[in-house]
């Protein structure tokens, strides 16, 4: 099948973001390109994300992509933490009226939505690299794009860059017309997927004076775990046993034993915050991490994309089918009003949880303090289940008043 030459919306990026965004313009009638660099088959094989917000597992459900997220996932209603000996579950779900999180891993929601998409013929290139984006501001975008060892264009009336950060949409835009603002972080994490049952039915948060840990999972047979470490290490320096060792170090408790089992991925994941602004350039509209990342701790990065392209395809729709341009207009403004409350919100896990500066007592008498502070105050316990299950979504594809539509059979 070869590449069309024109459409209404190009998407660069076959990530959560370019996929879902494919999806709802499909629902609004609204044709769309995506172009996606890698092949089919490292995208399905990326380990990435594995929470979805209570609101983004409803946008799933309520737009014919949630059949097998309400099979699988499993639904997280508690949360714990660990630290100085202590263990602290917190009910997310009673703390944030009923709201409650999805472990799912975004493996499988990409495996959906490309499914969704060959399902209903809609044009998806694999292997298909952006090169440049020109034309942003007068008249008819045009994506350069290599297909099959060829230089190609396709001509859009908008282009959306979900192309993550790394992407070539975000390079499109001169330096002039945006802000970036960005933080790194004196550690990185390795994570591993352990053939196994996870250990607890929730997710565990340890902040150990050794370093972060983070009990979490994929199913009911795969623990997915993470440690902190130097951001220097390889993976050459962690063997699966120093692994195990460590988070059996950093995760003890008294009557609790972690289950050991095959290793069967590991990677070792840099840790990040950034923004761009704004998220919009003439007619390129940046969605997910091309515009923003925010290091894992906390759970955001997918759920934010997610949103961003649920936000966008609302404007699109209304630009294409009610010539109404306002929407598009307004889109950055309101997309990074959240990403900054989800920007704020993962720098204070990360700093509340992960340990910068071994040799600085004080700081780390203070971590223990925000959690002791937050696991026992319920003001304080509220407001951080209320972003740790994630921002009310605003979608039209969502009723206002609903009920939270995702039904599980399994979870915490
Ligand atoms: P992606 O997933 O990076 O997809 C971008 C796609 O664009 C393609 N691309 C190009 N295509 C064409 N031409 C070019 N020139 C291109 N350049 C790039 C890429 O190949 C890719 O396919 O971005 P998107 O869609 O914005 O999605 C963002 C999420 O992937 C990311 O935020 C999350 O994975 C972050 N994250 C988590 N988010 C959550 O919501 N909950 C979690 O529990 C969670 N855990 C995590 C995480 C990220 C992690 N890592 C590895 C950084 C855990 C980890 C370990
Ligand atoms: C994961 O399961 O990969 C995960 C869960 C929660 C986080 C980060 C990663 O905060």
């Amino acid at each position: 099948m070869t590449v069309p030459e024109k459409t209404q919306v190009g998407i660069i990026g076959a990530g959560p973001a370019g996929l879902m965004l494919a999806h709802l313009l499909h629902l609004y009638g609204i044709e769309s390109v995506i172009l996606e660099a890698k092949s089919e088959e490292y995208v399905l094989g990326r380990v990435r994300a594995g929470v979805l917000d209570n609101d983004v597992a409803d946008l799933f459900i309520a737009t014919g992509v949630g059949e097998r997220m309400q099979k699988s996932g499993l639904a997280q209603t508690r949360m714990e933490f660990r630290f100085n000996g202590q263990s602290r579950v917190m009910n997310w779900s009673e703390l944030a009226g009923g709201r409650r999180n999805v472990v799912y891993g975004q493996q499988e929601v990409v495996k959906d939505l490309i499914a969704k998409r060959r399902e209903l013929g809609g044009h998806l290139y694999f292997d298909t690299p952006v090169v440049g984006v020109s034309n942003l501001t007068l008249g008819r975008p045009r994506i350069s794009y290599e297909y099959q060892g060829q230089t190609r264009e396709l001509e859009c009336e908008l282009v959306a860059g979900c192309d993550g950060y790394h992407g070539v949409a975000r390079q499109s835009i001169p330096k002039t017309a945006i802000t970036e603002y960005e933080r790194r972080y004196p550690f990185a994490w390795m994570g591993i997927l352990a053939a196994v049952p996870p250990s607890r039915e929730w997710l565990i948060s340890a902040s150990h004076d050794r370093g972060f840990a983070l009990h979490s999972m994929r199913s009911r047979q795969v623990t997915r775990l993470y440690i902190q470490i130097p951001p220097e290490d390889t993976e050459a320096d962690w063997p699966d046993e120093r692994i195990w060792d460590e988070l059996d170090i950093r995760l003890a408790l008294d009557g609790w034993t972690l289950n050991r089992g095959p290793v069967f991925q590991k990677g070792k994941v840099d840790l990040r915050s950034f923004v761009c602004e704004p998220m919009r350039y003439g007619s390129l509209f940046l969605a997910g991490d091309s515009a923003h990342v925010v290091p894992p701790t906390g759970g955001r990065g997918m759920n934010q994309a997610i949103s961003d392209v649920a936000v966008l395809a609302d404007a699109i729709n209304a630009y294409f089918n009610g010539s109404n341009r306002t929407l598009l207009d307004r889109y950055s403004a309101k997309c990074l009003r959240r990403v900054w409350r989800a920007q704020y919100f993962t720098n204070r896990m990360t700093g509340m949880l992960q340990r910068r500066d071994f040799t600085d007592t004080y700081t780390r008498r203070l971590q223990i303090a925000e959690l002791d502070l937050v696991t026992s105050d319920p003001k304080a316990a509220a407001e951080l289940a209320q972003h740790y299950t994630g921002e009310p979504l605003e979608s039209d594809f969502l009723p206002n008043d609903r009920k939270s539509l995702v039904t599980l059979q399994t979870g915490a």
